[in-house]
């Protein structure tokens, strides 16, 4: 698939682009159901609401949050991180040649039904480790995403607003308590989305997630790739992982 010059303005203007049907519906439920019995049995490693959040409820120390290292788990993840056609998307998005990360959101996120918790403001850029920002990430949504099974929301044009430091509290996270980041805030957008929909979204954009008030779980898959040209910087949590040139 290539990017026609109105989405790749699109993306450089919002540091977001939404692509609506990539994948195929059946794609998707196989992705989905391998998924499942992962999260069923809790299998490393992984990410719970605890860690994350850091209430120390026994109900989000059990909570899955997030499957990591999904490369390695399967063949038919492995397979969607590989896929050929999103190549060309990458390519221009990135404009240069696309290496996948497996260090980071290399990832089944969930938001599971109960005992989800939401995901604050943030910059993933904040959290990782490299000499460059040229880092895109790569949401599928595996079913209905909307507002009350907690839904992504996004600051269009933040990836390019110079944020102090003091913007963001100790755990990195966009303060909303400020008054000149609640203006910022305002000028959210949530994103809708049904299995088989894209969103590619750049490392310094603002984004965050409500909790799922429903009764079933949303399990979405994310992984994120990074120009050939942006190196980790060694030593660091962004090095220890294996690189993937696509
Ligand atoms: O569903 C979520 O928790 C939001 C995901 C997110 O923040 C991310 O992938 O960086």
């Amino acid at each position: 698939m290539e990017l026609n010059q109105e989405q790749l303005a699109a993306f450089a203007r919002d540091g977001f682009l939404v692509i609506r049907n990539f994948l195929d519906k059946r794609r998707c439920s196989i992705i989905k159901d391998i998924a499942e019995v992962h999260l069923k049995y809790a299998i490393e490693p992984i990410e719970t609401e605890f860690e994350y959040i850091g209430i120390d409820k026994e109900i989000y120390k059990q909570s899955v949050r997030r499957l990591r290292q999904v490369y390695d788990r399967d063949i038919v993840f492995r397979e969607w991180m590989e896929n050929q056609e999103i190549r060309p998307v990458l390519r221009a998005i990135l404009d240069e040649e696309p290496v996948l990360l497996t260090a980071h959101h290399n990832s089944i996120m969930t938001k599971l039904a109960h005992t989800s918790t939401q995901t604050c403001w943030h910059r993933d850029s904040r959290y990782w480790h490299f000499k460059g920002t040229n880092l895109v990430s790569v949401w599928l949504a595996l079913g209905r995403e909307y507002s009350e099974n907690g839904v992504l929301e996004f600051i269009p044009g933040s990836h390019k607003m110079e944020l102090r430091e003091e913007l963001f509290d100790e755990k990195s996270f966009f303060r909303s308590d400020l008054e000149e980041n609640r203006e910022i805030i305002e000028k959210k957008v949530s994103l809708e989305l049904d299995a088989g929909d894209i969103v590619l979204f750049h490392s310094e954009l603002l984004h965050r997630a409500n909790a799922n008030s429903t009764d079933e779980d949303k399990i979405s898959f994310v992984y994120t790739v990074k120009g050939e040209s942006v190196k980790a910087i060694e030593a660091t949590r962004s090095s220890k992982f294996k690189e993937i040139a696509l």
